[in-house]
């Protein structure tokens, strides 16, 4: 049979890459780009790789069931039909109870899930358990929710096309999105300055008018360190902080205004001392507050590099009180939410009722967090099935996530889940997180089920594309969609009503009902549409400077930072970011990515390789306060002083090399319980 080539995206990270599948006799045979789609320009590795993700012989192909007890080297799985694996989990789930029940979600910007995302909060949402596990507060929380603390909303893109700077402040889209980073390079050609502030020189960094190279985990220092030299020097918009907020309005604890006490609170940063902090040479610094007092509107894009720390909300707080103060926020040529497809949002939080909501673990203690969402972290998770308190979670439902892998070391994982009565996953491969489960569900990938994503993010016009991608080849044996899945186990859990009669057609029918298109027009149209109903682009709220949430919780109204003390016997400092051919935990299994990248590696800043006496390619060893974990050296003159740069998601079960281990699940922002996986205290050495 002749090849087809059929329109479609990439669902596997959020760039969500408009591309090309060409499949023959059934078989997915290569991915392309599609330029004639609003993020076509390019795919990366990951997608190119697709063919063998497809057909990799050791996807699930049928459920599984437990023989052997948990902890076993072998689960000894034995093939169950999806008749009884429902069946059972219906029963398990019922004895456990909803509260007694906890859901986990792989990340929805770093794997296909998000199809699924709004149904397995449903899910959750409708049996009435209040505790859902995913990564956000190690991911996208300080970018889409943190934020809310100063402006009420997320960050918002970056308006490329029009600004007159860029600032990169811990994100690295040519590696993570690249369709950002083609209009960073667009801006850039069209004489948009770009900043970057990152420990690493990579990707955009290596043409950037300014990098400043902080050292990890003190980006708190140099945002409020910028913002006293804005201050100072007559760089913020005054005329703009006068309309938007609450600048010029007395602090609620004295006369002063909200203004002087903020450039109080900053003059605590003079430049000696913030070039001490971070690293980073006065001169540079000088120079960012120039650019950002002169080449206005400023866009910004950060993301997990200023998230995964101990002090994430602090740093969240200076750089969004400093974005604000350069008058962009909202503005053509800053950030803005575009107008986005109108579809039904179907998660259903309105369903949860405030009693269920009140159990949701951790939320005492961070109520301004993910918790308020009914976001809980492994560590409340695992504390809560070991100890039976404050109430007893026998039972965990899990759409992927690697959290074995993916999330810090929590002392009590392996006990809770050797406790749980019934863990159930949809996964698509036996991770060393599945194997802790007692039923195993086959998930089609994405290639292989329908899924729709109303706006690309990127442009006004990539925002306002509406796709349905097309299945474009089988699953594997009898593997399921994840909304597939979700709608079975909601009839077997007695919730069809809440699920269209447990019809996932009659679900989709529903959520593009607001849109202006429907199912069949959008197969018609594989490469997707630009929807004609679309949602209004909200007003700029009032901005707060100050912080009286955070106030009346216990935090600082105004954003505070307390340099962690030098520690001797950890002299370097430990950090880590993404790579091209994997996302997190995922493709470790298909030989090409695997060939492009065989194992982990870690980069050394010079003065550190030569303290250590290390010569690239040496294996190493990386302790922290709380383990440590083999690599392979690189050499990278590209780094702060100072710094370990090291990839994470790996595992292996005769070598320590899965980075979280050596983690400490109990070192979190006490807002957002982030944890502080970037700027840890290490040493590294040559392994004989
Ligand atoms: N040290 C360190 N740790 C980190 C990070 C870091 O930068 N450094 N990054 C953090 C971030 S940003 C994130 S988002 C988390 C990610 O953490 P996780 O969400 O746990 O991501 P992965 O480890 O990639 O595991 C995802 C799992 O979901 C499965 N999967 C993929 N697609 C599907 C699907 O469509 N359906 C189903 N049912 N399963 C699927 C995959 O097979 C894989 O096993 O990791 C965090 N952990
Ligand atoms: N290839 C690939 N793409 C992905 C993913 C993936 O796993 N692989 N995951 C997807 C997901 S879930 C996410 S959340 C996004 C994340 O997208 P990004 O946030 O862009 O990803 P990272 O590479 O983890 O981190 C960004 C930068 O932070 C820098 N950094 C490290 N420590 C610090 C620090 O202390 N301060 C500052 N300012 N910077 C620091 C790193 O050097 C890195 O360049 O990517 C998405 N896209
Ligand atoms: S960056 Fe790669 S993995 Fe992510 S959507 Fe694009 S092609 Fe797919
Ligand atoms: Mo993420």
């Amino acid at each position: 049979m002749a090849p087809t080539v059929v329109p479609t995206y990439c669902a596997l990270c959020i760039a969500r890459c408009g591309c090309l599948a060409t499949v023959e006799g059934g078989r997915l045979i290569r991915v392309d780009p599609d330029p004639a789609h609003p993020t076509g320009q390019a795919i990366c590795v990951k997608a190119r790789a697709a063919p063998e993700l497809v057909a990799h012989p050791e996807r699930l192909t049928t459920p599984l069931l437990r023989t052997r007890p948990k902890g076993a080297a072998d689960p000894g799985w034995r093939p169950i039909s999806w008749d009884e694996a429902l069946a059972l989990a219906g029963d398990k789930l019922r004895a456990a109870g909803p509260r007694g029940t906890a859901f986990a979600v792989a990340t929805p910007s770093g794997t296909a899930v998000a199809d699924a995302f709004a149904w397995i909060h449903r899910l959750a949402h409708h049996w009435g358990s209040p505790n859902l596990v995913f990564a956000t507060e190690n991911c996208n929380w300080h970018r889409d929710f943190g934020p809310a603390l100063t402006w009420g909303s997320g960050l918002a893109m970056p308006d490329t096309e029009q600004a007159a700077t860029i600032v990169l402040w811990g994100s690295n889209p040519a590696v993570t999105w690249l369709p950002l980073a083609e209009r960073v390079r667009a801006a850039q050609r069209r004489g948009a300055r770009l900043i970057v502030v990152d420990p690493r020189q990579g990707g955009l960094a290596n043409r950037a008018d300014l990098w400043l190279a902080v050292r990890p985990g003190t980006d708190a220092a140099l945002a409020l360190g910028l913002i006293h030299l804005l201050l100072d020097e007559g760089g913020a918009d005054l005329d703009f902080l006068r309309r938007h907020s609450d600048a010029f309005t007395p602090a609620p604890d004295g006369d002063r205004s909200v203004l002087e006490r903020l450039a109080e609170t900053a003059a605590a940063w003079p430049a000696p001392r913030v070039a001490r902090v971070t690293g980073i040479a006065e001169a540079n610094l000088r120079r960012a507050a120039e650019i950002l007092a002169e080449a206005k509107p400023v866009a910004l894009a950060t993301w997990t590099g200023t998230c995964q720390q101990a002090e994430a909300t602090a740093a969240t707080r200076a750089i969004n009180i400093l974005y604000a103060l350069t008058g962009s926020l909202g503005q053509p040529g800053g950030n803005r939410a575009y107008p986005k497809p109108q579809i039904n949002d179907v998660a259903a939080f309105a369903a949860v009722t405030p009693e269920t909501r009140g159990h949701t673990l951790g939320l005492g203690e961070r109520p301004l967090g993910p918790p308020a969402r009914g976001w809980i972290t492994s560590r409340d998770l695992f504390r809560a099935i070991v100890s039976g308190q404050p109430y007893p979670i026998r039972a965990l439902v899990a759409f992927g996530s690697n959290f074995l892998v993916s999330k810090p070391a929590t002392r009590h994982a392996e006990a809770a889940l050797a406790k749980l009565d019934f863990f159930v996953q949809t996964e698509l491969f036996a991770t060393p997180t599945a194997r802790w489960a007692d039923l195993l569900l086959p998930a089609a990938s994405c290639w292989e089920r329908e899924g729709l994503q109303a706006g690309f993010q990127v442009s006004p016009a990539a925002d306002a594309h509406l796709q349905l991608r097309p299945a474009v080849v089988p699953p594997p044996g009898q593997a399921r969609g994840d909304t597939r899945i979700v709608f079975d186990l909601a009839k077997a859990l007695g919730l069809a009503d809440h699920f269209f009669g447990g019809d996932p057609e009659a679900g989709l029918a529903h959520v593009l009902a607001p849109s202006g298109l429907d199912a069949a027009a959008l197969r018609q149209a594989p490469r997707g549409l630009s929807a004609p109903l679309l949602t209004d682009a909200p007003a700029l709220p009032r901005i707060t400077l100050w912080s009286a949430d955070l106030a009346r919780h216990g935090g600082q109204a105004l954003p505070v930072f307390t340099p962690a003390p030098a520690d001797g016997d950890l002299p370097f400092t430990l950090t880590c970011g993404k790579t091209a051919h994997y996302c997190h935990s995922q493709f470790r299994q298909l030989p090409s990515l695997r060939q492009g990248q065989p194992g982990p590696e870690t980069e050394l800043a010079p003065d550190v390789a030569a303290a250590r006496g290390i010569a690239p390619g040496d294996p190493i060893a990386i302790r922290t306060a709380h383990g440590q974990f083999h690599s392979t050296a690189r050499l990278n003159p590209k780094l702060a002083p100072g710094t370990v740069w090291s990839h994470y998601g790996w595992w292996d079960d005769e070598q320590p090399i899965n980075y979280n281990a050596s983690m400490d699940g109990e070192t979190f922002d006490r807002v957002s319980g982030s944890n502080a996986l970037r700027g840890v205290g290490c040493d590294v050495r040559r392994r004989e």
